[in-house]
């Protein structure tokens, strides 16, 4: 206890413990201290990457001290906190973050140039923690800057995977997936807590008895045990003390368990079980809107959500206070029906291990969680097959019947006699085998659900909630409108635009306070700063060019339209209506006489993302893309006009090369499937403008920016019913210009047309069910404004302009602080640097 120290001690303490001062000699010192102690190297025999360990290293130590004075001072105050679950963290490079954050990037980058290093080369010697699939996760990765930033206090909680998601080379035109073992060297931004060792439990039974008051209880008694260690990522805030925590679970054998089967003589067996506990936490999964139903999936979410509750609820149970406070002291969001099973594991630890009566806990349940829908795919939706749930979680499993059951009364009780409702209503699916739906425990057990664009929140309303809507009322069903971080989406990916934002402004209070970009409205017909606009624009696009030639080995100009479409392979996405009209464009410029040849607006159609290992439509959409740039890339008589490059292994540190440098992105879900998108958002922070559907967050874009700095095509959310009847019921003819693409690649003006017939085949009338042809007039004409409107330069960089100055809405610090005010109920709290222990 440290209230009983000393006072000699204290003192001692408080003079040894001083924050590092924050000049050149100091971090000079520190970094050849790692350099030499920590990584054992010697000055002469330093490259980039050790450069980079070094200042990791001691940004680390900063961190680590920021950290340590966040969470004891939150300890002491102990307010409400907010805990984020999510299965994914797409958290890409740390160093350039830590640093800005720090304040510390200017002063760290001139103490490694005197070392001898430039800070790019070192910033680019770290490799993507890529702990996620897309934008759910990027999107976690940026609420945690900004709940920093905002100083609110918030733990994320998720899975350290030895695995990210694969790394994807082209290998004749195909994807071909590669492990990302991204713990080969040490992860500087993690810190082992190998002290923290939960045990978590799988499969066994359930024992039924009478307490002393005559009340059946249920114990769990489980067969299989592994232990959850802790590793705490810090999150710093910036221009704050403040530093928040990401705590990822990893698995780790139980030595009591395997030493029983060593005594039993079963070493191998010992051996083996300890090999299925690692395995828990080995790999990510790589699928994105799609469920998967592997044992081991449900395992992990588990795994997960028992370890982080058990962390949470030892948290509360210290302040010694009532459970009827749990709800004052704890939020807890639910990143998409991941991490549901927390609601059904908070209700057992009620009821079985704390004694509560079972509608105490359950109202104490709802009121703590709340749940973030991102789709409304109906292959996304998450079920688990009962047997398989009761094998591994069987008290789980009764629980989820029960809050069914109890459920499932009062709806009968409100909507009598309507057993359909029931029917639809139910979290249990009555099919072979029976299923659990999660998304229906999930609304069930929360208090608020929120769709993340406000398209998508009146979607997931009018269609996968309706009943529940009608049952709870409209109240509980809430958007938040996606957003990002301006830290790392301008300020570092865009260092050149940031300056000159800062420099015209007049202070870079932008940073934390997005809307003040409507002062650059003021700057749109000012000649000077649109040169300077369009010039730093132009670098981003060279810098983008030398990466492609490296890359790819295709040379693009610079001065060519560069069009975008970076996300991953889905049909929704409708990569494959791009490539089409890809080709389209291709056809049309071969039939050109010179003279009309000198018309046209060159283009480098640039593609990056990744499919899913299994899904073998998206993956034949790569091999088209390849095939295609292949034959147009090379082709002496488009030149310069049309160039196309898939971008091998799209992550976070290419994205932010490849979005600074768009004239055009492309977001062209069918309308009503994309539920927000955020790389939308990205690009138009900078300079960008979209061609895209009226679809999620592009729809809200393009209310801030106005109608004339966006294309918009295509069908709308409330016609694709209708469209989809037409198409199958009314024959209705396909597109005249598809037709003609379709009949190129058919007649192998891009190799083996045998290789694509199966993707050809989702065209068919009657089964186009995304819409290409519906949508592909419109799109064609939406890509001629596109060409027409960039010709004009002078119009177009104040388009440009208009983009950037009107996003203030989408920075991630305006949704954190709706989550904030509207569904978790928690004030920020400030950390008061004062560095003395009392
Ligand atoms: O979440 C995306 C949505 O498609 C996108 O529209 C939205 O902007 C973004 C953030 O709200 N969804 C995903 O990225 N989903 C996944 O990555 C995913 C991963 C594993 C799953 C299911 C979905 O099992």
């Amino acid at each position: 206890e440290r209230s009983k120290w000393p006072k000699e001690t204290i003192d001692l303490w408080n003079r040894l413990y001083k924050k590092d001062a924050a000049d050149i000699e100091t971090i000079q010192k520190s970094i050849v201290h790692h350099v030499t102690t920590t990584l054992a190297r010697a000055a002469y025999n330093m490259d980039n990457f050790t450069a980079y360990q070094a200042v990791a290293l001691s940004a680390r130590d900063r961190l680590i001290a920021q950290w340590n004075e966040t969470q004891g001072q939150l300890s002491k105050a102990d307010p409400k906190r907010v805990y984020y679950l999510s299965l994914e963290f797409l958290l890409g490079r740390s160093m350039d973050n830590a640093l800005l954050n720090l304040g510390l990037k200017d002063v760290y980058a001139k103490g490694i140039g005197q070392l001898g290093f430039r800070m790019e080369d070192v910033v680019e010697s770290e490799s993507d923690a890529a702990l996620g699939n897309g934008n759910l996760g990027r999107l976690a990765a940026c609420y945690m800057d900004s709940l920093a930033t905002l100083e609110y206090p918030a733990w994320g909680y998720g899975l350290r995977y030895n695995y990210g998601i694969f790394q994807q080379r082209i290998i004749e035109g195909y994807q071909a997936e590669f492990p990302d073992y991204w713990l080969n060297f040490d992860n500087p931004w993690e810190l082992p807590r190998l002290d923290i060792s939960i045990p978590i439990y799988f499969a066994g039974h359930v024992h039924s008895f009478q307490d002393e008051y005559g009340v059946t209880r249920h114990k769990w008694v489980p067969g299989q045990s592994v232990q959850a260690i802790a590793y705490d990522v810090p999150i710093p805030g910036y221009d704050t003390e403040n530093c928040n925590n990401i705590r990822l679970w990893r698995s780790k054998p139980t030595r009591v368990f395997d030493l029983t089967s060593f005594n039993e003589g079963n070493y191998e067996k010992s051996v083996e079980d300890a090999t299925q506990a690692e395995k828990i936490t080995s790999v990510l999964y790589p699928n994105d809107n799609t469920m998967a139903g592997k044992e081991l999936r449900l395992k992990q979410q588990y795994f997960w959500t028992a370890a982080s509750l058990h962390d949470i609820v030892r948290r509360f149970k210290k302040s010694q206070r009532d459970w009827s406070d749990f709800p004052e002291q704890v939020a807890i969001q639910l990143n998409d029906t991941h991490p549901t099973l927390a609601i059904v594991e908070l209700q057992r630890i009620l009821v079985d291990e704390e004694q509560l009566n079972w509608d105490d806990a359950w109202e104490i349940v709802t009121r703590t969680f709340a749940f973030t829908n991102h789709t409304v795919l109906p292959e996304a939706m998450e079920k688990w097959s009962v047997p398989m749930f009761e094998y591994l979680l069987p008290r789980h499993l009764q629980i989820v019947f029960d809050i069914n059951l109890f459920f499932l009364q009062k709806v009968e009780k409100r909507f009598p006699n309507d057993r359909e409702l029931l029917k639809r209503m139910s979290i249990i699916e009555e099919a072979q085998p029976q299923q659990i739906r999660m998304a229906h425990l999930a609304v069930v057990g929360s208090h608020k659900v929120n769709g993340v664009a406000a398209l998508h929140s009146n979607l997931i309303r009018d269609t996968i909630f309706k009943d529940f809507v009608e049952y709870y009322g409209s109240d509980k069903f809430v958007n938040v409108t996606n957003g990002i971080t301006s830290r790392r989406w301008l300020n570092q990916a865009n260092h050149k635009l940031s300056e000159l934002i800062t420099e015209t402004l007049g202070s870079d209070a932008w940073i934390k306070d997005l809307d003040l970009l409507k002062g650059l409205n003021k700057k749109v017909d000012d000649k000077v700063f649109q040169k300077k606009w369009m010039a730093i624009k132009r670098a981003n696009k060279v810098r983008l060019a030398e990466l492609i030639k490296e890359r790819c080995g295709i040379e693009v100009s610079p001065d060519a339209l560069f069009d975008v479409q970076v996300k991953r392979i889905h049909e929704y996405k409708r990569q494959f209506m791009n490539i089409l009209a890809v080709i389209h464009r291709y056809r049309t410029i071969k039939s050109l006489t010179p003279a009309q040849k000198a018309n046209v607006q060159p283009r480098v159609v640039i593609f990056g993302g990744k499919a899913a290992p299994g899904y073998y439509v998206a993956k034949l959409v790569i091999k088209l893309i390849n095939s295609v740039a292949n034959v147009v890339n090379q082709d002496p008589a488009v030149g310069d006009l049309l160039k196309v490059v898939f971008i091998p292994d799209y992550n976070v540190s290419l994205a932010e090369v490849i979005v600074p440098a768009s004239d055009i992105s492309q977001h062209i879900s069918t309308a009503g499937t994309e539920a927000s998108g955020t790389s939308n958002m990205k690009f138009v922070l900078n300079g960008g403008l979209i061609l895209g559907t009226m679809d999620g967050a592009n729809i809200e874009i393009l209310e801030e920016i106005g109608e004339d700095n966006i294309f918009i095509f295509g069908c709308l959310a409330h016609e694709v019913e209708d469209l989809r009847y037409a198409q199958r019921y009314r024959g209705v003819p396909m597109d005249p210009a598809l037709q003609g693409v379709l009949a190129a690649i058919e007649k192998g003006t891009f190799e083996d047309p045998k290789i694509f017939q199966p993707l050809i085949s989702t065209l068919t009338i009657g089964k186009d069910y995304y819409l290409i042809s519906a949508d592909f007039a419109s799109y064609l004409r939406a890509n001629q404004a596109v060409d027409a409107a960039y010709k004009d330069q002078d119009e177009w960089v104040k388009k440009s302009i208009r983009c950037t100055a009107n996003m203030g809405k989408f920075s991630s610090d305006r949704s954190v602080k709706e989550y904030a005010d509207n569904i978790w109920h928690i004030k920020p709290f400030k950390v008061v640097d004062n560095q003395q222990i009392d």
